[in-house]
């Protein structure tokens, strides 16, 4: 088989190619490639040696996919060693993202170079590890402790300029890689520059002062994740101990990493993130519509947030409402916002200004009707929906993409208020959805193939998680969510309190904990969604009586300074409130429900369970495509922590045959109605097979 590494001498320098499509893994054959080409050029008479990439980018870390299967020699960091043993002078020349193991290899070089919008970067602690091939400790020789710090523990990329003035490179190329690469190595060669070897630089003066400064801040925002702290040992034995020392610290801590049940999740979402906009039976190359404007109908919060989204990737935008005061008060509230994204550093002034400038209000459908795509974001009901929908029938030119963001609504439905049911799906956005990642792609059963492929393209072009749904209430996450909130409000009437219900859930993980989250997005929208079913389908009414209660009573949440819990005015923190307490009391009584002590262990469990147990008939039903997409839906659009690898991971983790068991527990103390486990989980632990192995063989991505 063709190694995917190459060795060629060009005026007198050893050129090792990796190409190893598509980011150019260091997978072991690359490795070996890249190994025997040192030993060649240490065996040949070559003045330097240079390591390239072809390709989109420079090798972006070790094979992901070679993880947990038996390590084959030469490993990474034996491989990184030889390299900076090398007595020939080694050029690593960058483009693309040099990252992880890719940057580590680059580290080991003597010297650096790069093209000017390359990036480098570890971003090791996302899969829940740390660099294992020297990272940790060449890496503050090099850059400093600050830097090393900062991107070891947040993982983000630093462009190369930036990288340049750290010191992590040393020259940037302007033009052609490998031409500029190769002069930079014969000026090396011509002005004697000589052999560096990273592990023998310097840690700076104070540096371990330094790092202990910093550790409060790296804990904080490590929220529970251990790789975060693991990096800073390494780091601390970068600048305390010898090299060797620290290196053979970095090996234990990286080898417990990889152990670390955090880290298979994060793995777990590194690939369930990336299969998620695959479409199983939708052919790669399925035709796209072209699109270059688009139209956003509804100027209220989530429309705002749509129009800065596509604007914000380059769309042209228009955003219409009924009048122009509503389009006025839409766009300021845009204002606002890209306001608040150049105060926080997210976006320049004069980038903020350009995506400003892309976003026109209207009031006229005529104006729009020349768009390619329509997105639909006016109030949650139904019938207004299928007005809105029967006017752009009559407005839109053929072709366009007629989408709907509602949230729960029946898509078919809308669909059939047009008669064009092909040019329409759901683009589900999240609240506020020029942040937010995740986007609910809804798939009516008359969906055109060409309007999925173009709609799952465009959500990648809006920097967009995409997942696939089909048509039910509430599609994936909101279906999954009722089941979630009926249990904290059940926790609540069966002893709990909103501050202990709420904490359970953030000691575990959860970035908010359920009340305070209804509380942020207004308990009115909830009480208004159950007013738009049919009561047959609201369930019972126990389960909802305290919220109902707070929104008679004007308590919408923190809109009001008030709901489950009150806020303080100035620093918007919620503060327990005595009356909620007695609200709940009431209701209870009311219910003839005997108060008693709820631990947070089981409020965790039956509203954890609870979601994976929904989330196991949605993909039973053929809703979700895949167990890993309702792990996506969840982390990127409920704050549910990535290092627990989403709700069906985390059961899978805790063992299906302890989460079946609990749910007919469950059934048994609070009603088999409530609590009927997944055909799906049934069928798994009767078969001995965790959602791993199922997904594996049974539909594979
Ligand atoms: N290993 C294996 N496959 C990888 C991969 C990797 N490192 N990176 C990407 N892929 C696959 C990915 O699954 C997808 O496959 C395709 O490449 C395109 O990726 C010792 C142990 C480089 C910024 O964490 O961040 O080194 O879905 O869709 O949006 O210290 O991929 O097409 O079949 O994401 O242009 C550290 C991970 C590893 C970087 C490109 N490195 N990759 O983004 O394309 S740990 C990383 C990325 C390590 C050492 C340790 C991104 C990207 P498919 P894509 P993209």
């Amino acid at each position: 088989m063709n190694s995917p590494v190459s060795f060629d001498v060009v005026d007198n320098i050893g050129v090792i190619t990796i190409d190893n499509p598509p980011v150019n893994a260091l997978s072991h054959a690359v490795r070996a490639g890249i190994q025997s080409g040192i030993r060649e050029a240490a065996a040949i008479d070559v003045d330097a040696v240079l390591i390239i990439c072809a390709g989109r980018t420079f090798c972006a870390g070790a094979d992901i996919t070679e993880f947990g299967k038996p390590p084959k020699s030469p490993w990474l960091p034996e491989l990184v060693d030889e390299i900076e043993a090398s007595d020939k002078l080694v050029v690593a020349a960058l483009h693309g993202t040099a990252l992880g193991g890719g940057f580590e290899v680059a580290l080991a070089s003597h010297y650096r170079c790069a093209v000017a919008d390359a990036a480098v970067g570890l971003p090791e602690v996302k899969l829940g590890l740390l660099p294992g091939a020297g990272g940790t400790q060449r890496t503050p020789r090099l850059g400093g402790v600050a830097t090393a710090v900062q991107l070891m523990t947040s993982g983000t990329p630093m462009p190369a300029p930036q990288a340049l003035e750290a010191g992590l490179i040393d020259h940037i190329v302007d033009g052609d890689l490998k031409a500029g690469a190769l002069q930079y190595t014969k000026k090396l060669l011509a002005d004697g520059a000589p052999i560096r070897r990273t592990s023998e630089l310097p840690v700076e003066a104070g540096a371990a002062e330094l790092v202990a400064g910093m550790r409060a801040e790296v804990a904080k925002r490590a929220r529970g994740q251990h790789a975060p702290l693991r990096i800073l040992e390494c780091i601390e034995q970068a600048v305390t101990v010898p090299f060797a020392e620290g290196y053979r610290r970095e090996r234990e801590l990286f080898t417990e990493s990889m152990q670390d049940p955090q880290s298979a999740a994060l793995r777990h979402v590194f690939f369930a993130e990336r299969n998620a906009s695959k479409i199983k039976d939708l052919p790669k190359d399925t035709p796209q519509r072209d699109i270059g404007t688009v139209a956003i109908i509804g100027a209220g919060t989530m429309g705002g947030g749509i129009a800065m989204s596509a604007a914000n990737a380059g769309y042209s935008v228009q955003l219409l409402d009924i009048d122009k005061d509503a389009v006025d008060r839409g766009l300021s509230v845009v204002d606002r916002n890209y306001a608040g994204m150049v105060k926080r550093g997210k976006l320049s002034e004069d980038a903020a200004k350009a995506c400003r400038e892309k976003i026109r209000g209207t009031t006229a459908y005529a104006d729009i009707a020349a768009a390619d795509l329509v997105i639909e974001a006016v109030f949650e009901n139904l019938d207004l929906k299928k007005k809105v929908f029967a006017q752009l029938d009559e407005t839109m030119k053929q072709g366009a993409i007629l989408a709907t963001n509602t949230s729960y609504q029946d898509v078919d439905a809308i669909a059939a208020a047009t008669g064009r049911p092909q040019d329409v799906i759901g683009l589900h956005f999240f609240s506020p959805a020029h942040i937010m990642k995740l986007l609910e792609i809804v798939r009516t059963d008359k969906t055109a193939d060409d309007v999925l492929a173009t709609s799952m393209a465009f959500a990648r072009k809006i920097r967009k998680v995409p997942v696939l749904s089909r048509v039910c209430y509430g599609f994936i996450g909101n279906r999954m969510l009722r089941v979630y909130m009926r249990e904290a409000q059940l926790c609540l009437l069966e002893g709990g309190t909103p501050e202990s219900v709420d904490t359970a859930m953030e000691d575990w993980g959860m970035a908010m904990g359920p009340l305070s989250v209804g509380d942020l997005a207004g308990l009115d929208v909830g009480y208004k969604a159950r007013e738009s079913l049919p009561p047959e389908e609201r369930g019972d009414p126990k389960v909802t009586r305290v919220a109902d209660l707070l929104v008679e009573a004007g308590r919408l949440g923190q809109k009001t300074g008030a709901g489950f819990y009150r806020y303080d005015p100035d620093t918007r923190k919620r503060i327990p409130d005595p009356e909620v307490v007695t609200i709940i009391e009431q209701v209870a009584n009311e219910y003839g429900i005997a108060r008693r002590d709820i631990d947070a262990a089981e409020v965790v469990d039956r509203l954890l369970f609870g979601l994976a147990n929904e989330g196991l008939k949605i993909v039973g039903e053929g809703i979700a495509q895949r167990p890993g997409d309702v792990d996506i839906v969840y982390i990127y659009g409920y704050g549910f922590p990535a290092y627990r690898g989403g709700p069906l991971h985390y059961a899978d983790s805790v063992g299906l045959d302890h989460v079946l068991a609990s749910i007919r527990e469950f059934g048994k103390r609070f009603g088999a109605e409530l609590w009927t486990p997944a055909p799906l989980l049934e069928e798994l632990v009767a078969n001995k097979q965790s959602l791993a192995d199922w997904q594996e063989h049974n539909n594979g991505i």
